[in-house]
């Protein structure tokens, strides 16, 4: 009976598989991708099998240092808190007021921190409200099967054995083109290795962002300084 136990336990669980590929930005002009990171990559469950709510809320952490937010690019399941640690010298905010979470922890200290827990799957740009230049992107996704690409664009994602809708995303990337990268992927037993996907960068146009009240930033402060009692 013992025995029979330990197969019956094997067979319900669910087997896991890798899925692993390579992506290649591809820059107008350019011949090679030179550096592929920042994609996101992920496999949404197909059909409507709601998976239990993890435990714990599931943590994440975006640091701002040297004015940029670290990871640039960070993604997680919904329902996930995200620490904001400030570790420079110097002020920061995080907001957001586009489309997916609209957010603003304010203006905070050094070497304080703030929290934000992103509910709603969607692509949230996160931007500081003092510094022009710094931006981020968090993509709140509905599955915790998902990884973002390093510069040489490879991925491997873990997942039970099931059917997946798998999907790519990047932020100089248009939707219509991302679409076309979508593809129903089944797991069962055995790792899955994709074809390289390439991904085009044409039609990306720059666009400088707003602050948060939707006005142009001022001149840059002057951050080489401390800004005892609060920051102008
Ligand atoms: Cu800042």
């Amino acid at each position: 009976m013992r025995i029979f136990g330990i197969s019956l336990v094997l067979a319900g669980s669910a087997l896991a598989a890798t899925v692993s590929g390579t992506i290649a930005l591809v820059q107008p002009g350019a011949k090679k991708a030179r550096d592929s990171s920042g994609v996101v990559v992920w496999l949404e469950p197909a059909g409507a099998a709601a998976r239990p709510a993890p435990a714990t809320t599931p943590r994440a952490t975006m640091t701002q240092k040297n004015k940029t937010f670290i990871p640039h690019v960070l993604a997680v399941e919904a329902g996930t808190a995200v620490d904001f640690p400030n570790v420079d010298p110097i002020f920061h905010n995080a907001f957001s007021n586009y489309d997916g979470q609209i957010f603003d922890v304010q203006l905070y200290a050094p070497k304080t921190s703030r929290r934000v827990v992103f509910r709603r799957p969607g692509m949230v740009r996160v931007f500081c409200n003092i510094h022009a230049t710094m931006s981020a992107v968090i993509a709140v996704l509905p599955t915790p099967y998902f990884t973002v690409t390093g510069s040489n664009g490879r991925f491997e994602i873990h997942a039970p054995a099931g059917a997946y809708r798998f999907q790519v995303w990047h932020e100089r990337a248009q939707a219509e083109r991302l679409q076309t990268l979508e593809r129903p992927l089944t797991l069962g037993e055995g790792n899955v290795s994709l074809p390289e996907i390439s991904i085009s960068e044409e039609d990306y146009v720059a666009v400088p962002h707003k602050n948060k009240y939707g006005r142009e930033y001022r001149p840059p402060p002057q951050d080489t300084v401390f800004y005892p009692g609060g920051h102008r």
